[in-house]
């Protein structure tokens, strides 16, 4: 064994003895975080562009910040920056596809023509490579979104037009779903909504509810597809109204059985999304979390360590959610290396989820004997217990860099891979 490697058995070798001496099983607890799949947005390789080379904006109300040179341009160049991102983070994954990401060859396809022979080779990609797939209907980017909505349009015309694209993105999920052998969390977003006050609330509601019922009309196995929801209460542009508001598709998804999506960002700027995962699972089977991280605003930072992102770890883990909750990521930083971007987050979010699955019982122990005290005293303490040693530890026996060793490879792969790449600093 290599120095560094037996110094990391001694750490983590002293770290599990002291939490031991509090109760926990930290073998248990890295059994359980191997078999945690994080669905990583494909969106952070490319600034949320896709390839159908519509030459369309982003629009509805999700904006890129940055120019770092280096982007992926084709689907095998984000394949390659996937590679080498999830060979820098611990434990098996999957991979959350944009219809905006299909192959389409030269060919102009329009969203209301995708077919699940469109993503053949991504199907392939996550097959060799033992990973699930998670998908998303694409409701921005197009002209047919250009006014602001989609769903809920009023023009039915168009409203027809984005059925059909969630009908045919349910069953490229299916087709995911079927090819794969796991389950394929179809999410739909849309951007609907005004940037001043409306005349009328209820109408666009009322025909957001009649688009997803259509689209949702086909009874399809949950062994292939699981259709989720995600609501916003605002964005830029639809500051003053969001059709697609957290209430909407609470009712929604709680009569529908759909999975309700959770993203940490749609909320007002102190609401968290930690405190609502116990409340809609008393009502919903499944949830899915887009895990991101607001600055002020709906803004999809790069995800942190913050308090926040380990209370919605904690969550999950110490009321027994883990079967119950799909995890995703959710942000777009085109200000940094956008492998780095994908790994800070990910590994920050299975920190998380370690820190929660070594919490020592007795916290919740003192709870259920009405000593306040002590259970703040040792949610305090537990703070600092060594984590970071179980996590080394982790990271080495899956065969990932230790600590900040996998940002060299990183880098190695922005100076070989990325900065061969002309043209992509926009
Ligand atoms: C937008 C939603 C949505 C998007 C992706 C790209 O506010 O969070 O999940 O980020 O569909
Ligand atoms: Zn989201």
């Amino acid at each position: 064994m290599p120095p560094s490697q037996t110094r990391i058995q001694r750490a983590f070798n002293l770290a599990s003895e002291r939490y031991a001496a509090l109760g926990v099983d930290v073998r248990q607890a890295l059994k359980t975080l191997a078999t945690i799949p994080i669905s990583l947005h494909c969106w952070q390789g490319d600034d949320v562009g896709g390839f159908e080379n519509l030459g369309h904006e982003l629009g509805g109300g999700l904006a890129v910040t940055g120019h770092y040179p280096g982007k992926a341009r084709s689907p095998d160049e984000l394949r390659a920056d996937l590679d080498k991102t999830f060979s820098l983070i611990p434990g098996r994954h999957r991979l959350n596809l944009h219809a905006c990401y299909g192959e389409f060859g030269n060919r102009r396809v329009d969203r209301d023509e995708i077919e699940p022979a469109h993503f053949k080779n991504w199907i392939a990609w996550a097959r060799q490579r033992g990973l699930g797939l998670d998908f998303n209907p694409t409701y921005f980017a197009h002209p047919k979104a250009a006014d602001g909505f989609t769903l809920s349009h009023r023009d039915k015309s168009i409203r027809r037009f984005w059925i059909e694209h969630g009908l045919r993105c349910r069953a490229i999920g299916a087709a995911m779903g079927k090819a794969l052998g796991t389950s394929c969390v179809t999410n739909i977003w849309i951007p609907d909504g005004l940037k001043d006050t409306p005349a009328d609330r209820r109408a666009p509601r009322e025909r957001l509810a009649e688009s997803l019922d259509a689209i949702f009309r086909k009874p399809i196995s949950s062994k292939h597809n699981r259709d989720a929801v995600e609501p916003k209460l605002f964005g830029l542009g639809s500051e003053s109204y969001v059709v697609g508001s957290h209430e909407f598709y609470l009712g929604y998804a709680i009569t529908r059985r759909k999975l309700l999506c959770l993203d940490a960002g749609h909320y007002h700027p102190t609401e968290t999304i930690s405190d609502k995962i116990t409340s809609v699972l008393q009502f919903l089977p499944e949830i899915l979390l887009h895990v991101s991280r607001g600055v002020r605003w709906d803004s999809d930072h790069v995800v942190t360590f913050t308090d926040d992102l380990q209370a919605i770890a904690r969550e999950i883990v110490a009321n027994g959610y883990l079967a119950r909750v799909h995890i995703g990521l959710d942000y777009f930083d085109a200000s940094i290396n956008r492998i780095a971007a994908w790994v800070i987050g990910a590994r920050n979010l299975l920190r998380a989820l370690l820190t929660a699955l070594l919490e020592p019982p007795g916290i919740h122990a003192a709870e259920v004997s009405g000593d306040f005290t002590t259970r703040l005293a040792l949610q305090e303490e537990s703070k600092a217990l060594p984590i970071g040693a179980v996590w080394d530890y982790h990271c080495i026996s899956q065969n990932v860099p230790v600590g900040e060793a996998w940002l060299a490879e990183a880098q190695r792969h922005e100076r070989e891979v990325l900065s061969q790449r002309s043209g992509s600093t926009d």
